[in-house]
Formats: C-alpha cells, structure tokens, sequence
C-alpha cells in the first residue's frame, strides 16, 4: 500500500525533487509550501498542495495526521536574510521546525529535517564530522543547531524517529537562477550560457563540497527509512572540494562559453574551505553521494537551456 508523506517546502528547489521521487515510487503526497520563495511551476499534479506558512501549527497538525513521514524543508535559506532579519527568519527557521516536530510526535509520523553545514561555523578543520562542537556563527546556522537540539530533545522526550541531514552546497535544476541568495553554481551557469562574465570573489582557491540535488533526494529517502532512528545527524555531502576557479572553468568547459572569469574582491563573511567527512552518513544511513559534478553542471545546464533566454 503506497505511504503518505508530508513535504513542507515542497514547491521549493530542493523539496519539489523530493515530491517527484516520492510520487514516482507511487506514494502519496502532501505538499505546504507558503510560495514565498517556491513555485507552483516546480510542483507536478499528482501532489496535494496547500498554500501556507510552517507556523500555522492547526494547519501543520491537519497535515501531518495520517502520514508516515515528513519531509521538513520550508525555510527560510538564507545566510544574509538571517543576519539582516533574525527576528522574522528565526520565527519560520525555528518555531517552523517545533511545529512540525511536535505535529510529527502527536501522530507518530517521522521526520527528515534538512539542516545545513552552516551549524558547523567557520573553524579551520576539515573535513567536517558530525563528531566536531557545532559551532554556528549566523543566525541561520543558529537556527539549523536549533532544529537539531529540538530533534534530540523530541526524541528522547517522545520517542520521535527522526534524521537530520546537514547538507554541503546543494545545487542543480530548480534553484531560482534570479535571487540574490542563489548559489555559485546556479549564478556562473546563467552567466556563462548568456555570455556574462562569470564572477569569481577572491582569488578563487576557496574550496566548497558541491552536492547535486539528486543525491540529496537519495539522503533525504534513505533517512527516512532509518530503523528507529535515534535523532540521527548525517552530512549530505561528496566528501570533495572544488575550488570556486575550477568551478568556473568546468562551468565553461561544459557549456561552451566563451564568457570571461573576472576577479572580484572577497566576499565578506566568506569561509575559505568547507568539505564533509561522508563517512558517517555512509554508515548510518546508507547514503553516498554518486552524481560526479561534470554530470551534475551538464543536467543543471539542460536545465537552464529549457527555461530559453528569459531565465
Ligand atoms: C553555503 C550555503 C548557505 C550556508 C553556507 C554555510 C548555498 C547557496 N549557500 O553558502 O546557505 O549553508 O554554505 O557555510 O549553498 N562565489 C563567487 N561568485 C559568485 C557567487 C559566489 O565566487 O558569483 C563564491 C563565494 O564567494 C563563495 C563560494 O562561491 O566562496 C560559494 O558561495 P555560495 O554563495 O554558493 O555558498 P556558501 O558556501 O557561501
């Protein structure tokens, strides 16, 4: 008998490919997405969707009853949001998560929260284990941290099953190529395929772990199936590190532009490396990354090419 499964965020980037693979293995889905920065376009039609906000405890109890799992990914995703606005961020980030939390233990479902690798701050080891003091140095990682405490709390006070899986640079189809707070890969793919200049901050030896979307659907699925998990925290990442200039000249390379790379002044704020230790997810979910990052940038780039120039 197909499984229910709530999706909160579910119209969003990484949310709506989880829908689909839910959907394609003939579960049934429920999606809460406030479309706030989600899009009704990224939802197929076999999904049950309602507009509104993670909040609304009424509204994410309703949901949940009757679901084996929950799949908790709306937030707000944004480092600089949550610096410029902690108050309203850490309202959806963290209250959002205890709604959920305390919806899932009422009716017994599980939960997969997505965390960040922004909880583990910016110390200088590497790789990150989940082993290491978290040490978030945002609001938002702050409130990931959060997230994952409550988890553990709910677990031990509720018997709540539960993984959260602390994801490295997520990228791929589907992340608003027009925000401000997009990621690299998503900002140098449009620039190269319109001809821009791609922008590289500093000298471009700053290394980051690029995980693509669909492994990240993979750790979100294999999580879920956890044998009675215990508030489990897993990395979601490859366990490589790129450097943002050889980024810039795959990104070329695959595409075929003959965009530029300029130099610009580092940004503030920027960590020099982040990698994940994926060893531990390996062990404790089954999960290991397999989408090299050449396939990666070649689907991201399908992608933009289908969205035609207005993207
Ligand atoms: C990622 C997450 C963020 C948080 C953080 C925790 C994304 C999109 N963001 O931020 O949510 O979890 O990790 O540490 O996954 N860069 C350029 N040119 C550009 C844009 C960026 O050179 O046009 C550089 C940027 O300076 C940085 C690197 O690329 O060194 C990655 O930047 P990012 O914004 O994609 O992600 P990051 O790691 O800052």
């Amino acid at each position: 008998m197909p499984a229910a499964y709530l999706v909160t965020g579910g119209a969003g980037f990484i949310g709506s490919h989880i829908v689909d693979a839910l959907l394609a293995r003939g579960d049934r889905v429920r999606v809460l997405d406030d479309l706030s920065s989600g899009s009704l376009e990224n939802l197929p039609s076999g999904a049950d969707f309602e507009q509104g906000c993670v909040t609304d405890y009424g509204l994410v109890a309703r949901l949940t009853e009757g679901c084996r799992g929950v799949f908790h990914l709306a937030a707000i995703a944004s480092v600089p949001r949550s610096v410029e606005d902690p108050l309203s961020v850490d309202r959806v980030n963290t209250q959002g998560t205890l709604c959920v939390l305390e919806a899932a233990r009422r009716s017994g479902a599980r939960v997969v929260f997505s965390s960040s690798a922004a909880v583990y701050g910016d110390s200088p080891e590497l790789p990150k284990t989940e082993a290491m003091p978290a040490e978030p140095i945002s609001p938002y990682g702050v409130q990931k941290l959060a997230g994952e405490r409550y988890l553990y709390a709910f677990h031990r006070l509720h018997g709540l099953e539960g993984v959260a899986l602390r994801y490295f640079n997520v990228f791929g189809p589907r992340q608003n190529p027009r925000s401000m707070y997009s990621g690299v890969i998503t900002i140098l793919c449009r620039r190269a395929l319109r001809g821009e200049p791609l922008t590289v901050f500093g000298d471009g030896t700053q290394t980051r772990d690029f995980v693509y979307v669909r492994d990240v659907v993979a750790a979100n699925l294999a999580a879920m199936e956890v044998p009675e998990a215990q508030a489990v925290i897993a990395n979601v990442g490859t366990g490589q590190a790129t450097t943002v200039l050889e980024l810039a000249v795959a990104i070329l390379k695959e595409s075929g532009s003959r965009s530029e790379i300029q130099f610009g002044p580092p940004r503030a704020g920027d960590i020099l490396h982040s990698r994940s230790d994926p060893s531990f997810a390996e062990r404790a979910i089954g999960f290991r990354a397999r989408v090299p990052l050449k396939q990666g940038l070649a689907e991201t780039l399908e992608w933009f090419r289908q969205l035609g120039p207005e993207a």
